[in-house]
């Protein structure tokens, strides 16, 4: 459950910042196990790895993370942050896609994308009775701590409920001003926003490689990849998310609910049962 102040600052600017949700050791194992996967010289397209993109010689995302090592796999669903997806996202929310972004110096600008206007279906916030009810809902953690004028993520607080587009000068970055907003991060901190606010990456300016976590999230009835292999292979099951695509086959009962496929009727509840 969000906290009230949580709820009004959610519903105020599209995001919330969470501090110190991976403990140190959780912090160290995700870490080190990208410093193993060496992702900067992995080819494209590697079938461990299909789920690859690149801007540029500086910036990286990679996935999908559900197949990734069990450091990946244990923050599907974080006992920290699975009460505030059920709140956003409706009891039976689930696990929709997600990649480790890497940045070096030098690394993006990334537009800024999302927004109210134009309305796209997947993409859409609303509150209704008191209750929120996002659609696509990303969780970013942090694994290296992001400075003021570090670069990364970006948003446009409040842009979740414009009425208007963006104006394409601001998307670009060709003009900015106080309605842009960075968000920095301490390494092990949590930014939750909705695909519906307007965000972007800033040009990665600091020293350090940026790591960035993002598993994104849909209410249960609901898939916003599709099929999930964007290489265009086929998958038997559909391709969404499945217990079934890691080989260890050691989830937990609650993430193989999360990790269920999209449908609606009679879908029990994600969380609160064993
Ligand atoms: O954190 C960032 O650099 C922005 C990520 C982004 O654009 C996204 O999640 O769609």
């Amino acid at each position: 459950m969000l906290t009230d102040a949580e709820r009004y600052l959610f519903d105020l600017q599209g995001y919330l910042l969470i501090e110190d949700v991976l403990k140190p050791d959780e912090l160290a194992d995700l870490n080190r196990v990208l410093d193993e996967y060496d992702l900067w010289n992995e080819p494209s397209g590697q079938d461990g790895f299909f789920d690859f993109w690149r801007n540029g010689d500086c910036q990286i995302a990679a996935g999908p993370l559900h197949r990734f090592a069990r450091p990946f796999r244990n923050i599907v669903g974080h006992a920290r942050i699975v009460p505030y997806l059920a709140d956003l996202l409706g009891n039976q929310f689930r696990y929709d896609h997600g990649q480790a972004m890497l940045m070096r110096t030098g690394g993006g600008p990334f537009h800024l994308h999302g927004g109210a206007v134009p309305w796209e279906p997947g993409m859409r916030f609303q509150v209704a009775g008191g209750q929120f009810h996002c659609e696509l809902l990303v969780v970013q953690y942090a694994l290296c701590d992001v400075g003021a004028e570090d670069g990364g993520l970006c948003v446009v607080p409040g842009s979740h409920k414009s009425n208007f587009a963006c104006p394409e000068s601001f998307a670009a970055f060709e003009k900015t001003g106080p309605w842009l907003k960075h968000i920095p991060q301490q390494a092990g901190s949590v930014v939750i926003f909705t695909e519906a606010l307007a965000h972007g990456t800033l040009p990665w300016t600091a020293d350090h490689e940026r790591r960035a976590l993002f598993y994104r999230y849909t209410p249960g009835h609901m898939a916003f990849v599709g099929r999930y292999r964007e290489d265009g292979c086929e998958m038997a099951d559909g391709g969404y998310p499945q217990p079934a695509h890691s080989a260890e086959g050691d989830w937990s009962r609650q993430e193989r609910r999360i990790l269920e496929a999209p449908y609606i009727w009679k879908r029990a509840d994600t969380i609160g049962q064993e």
